[in-house]
């Protein structure tokens, strides 16, 4: 056996924005997703307008969930991810929870449970986070969040807070 492996995971990854137009942002970043060797779109859900979970002095963010197929593990997936956040503008000084032109969030990585540094899956937030439940439940109805629940129990508990989606 060499050490290439072929096999290909389902991931989920949250795209949120509220500077610099927004919108456009989250579908520069989805057209750079798709652009990362090793990573095929599987579902891109809609965009949805949501309030600021935070510190409320920063605009409304757009939100939506994207579901892949990738080859690559998951920290490679995270650099890649946080190259596209770089050449989009992010900027990472500055309040924690403050405002940001691109946060792009690997959310669930096949059944994984990770406890790396630098990255935790599930993402710590998902179960209270209306605007990543709502959007993966669109894309990924009975998808089961690993060492917490059901994603459908979940958003059964998890109010709305403003969130709609953008026609
Ligand atoms: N709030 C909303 N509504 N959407 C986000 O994507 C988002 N991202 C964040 C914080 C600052 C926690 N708040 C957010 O990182």
């Amino acid at each position: 056996m060499n050490n290439i492996s072929c096999e290909l995971m389902t991931a989920y990854i949250g795209l949120g924005s509220n500077l610099e137009t927004p919108v456009a942002q989250i579908n520069s970043a989805r057209i750079a997703i798709t652009q990362i060797e090793g990573v095929q779109e599987l579902a891109f859900s809609s965009l949805y307008h949501s309030l600021p979970m935070g510190p409320q002095d920063q605009p409304d963010y757009v939100n939506a969930v994207m579901a892949i197929s990738t080859s690559l593990e998951p920290l490679e997936l995270l650099s890649s991810l946080q190259a596209i956040e770089n050449a989009q503008g992010r900027v990472r000084i500055g309040e924690r929870w403050g405002a940001r032109t691109l946060d792009l969030d690997i959310l669930l990585y096949g059944n994984a449970e990770l406890d790396f540094p630098d990255l935790k899956v599930p993402h710590v937030g998902i179960a209270e986070r209306s605007f990543v439940l709502y959007p993966l439940q669109e894309i990924a109805p009975d998808l089961w969040i690993p060492g917490k629940a059901a994603l459908a129990d979940l958003v059964s508990q998890c109010p709305l807070d403003g969130l709609r989606r953008l026609d």
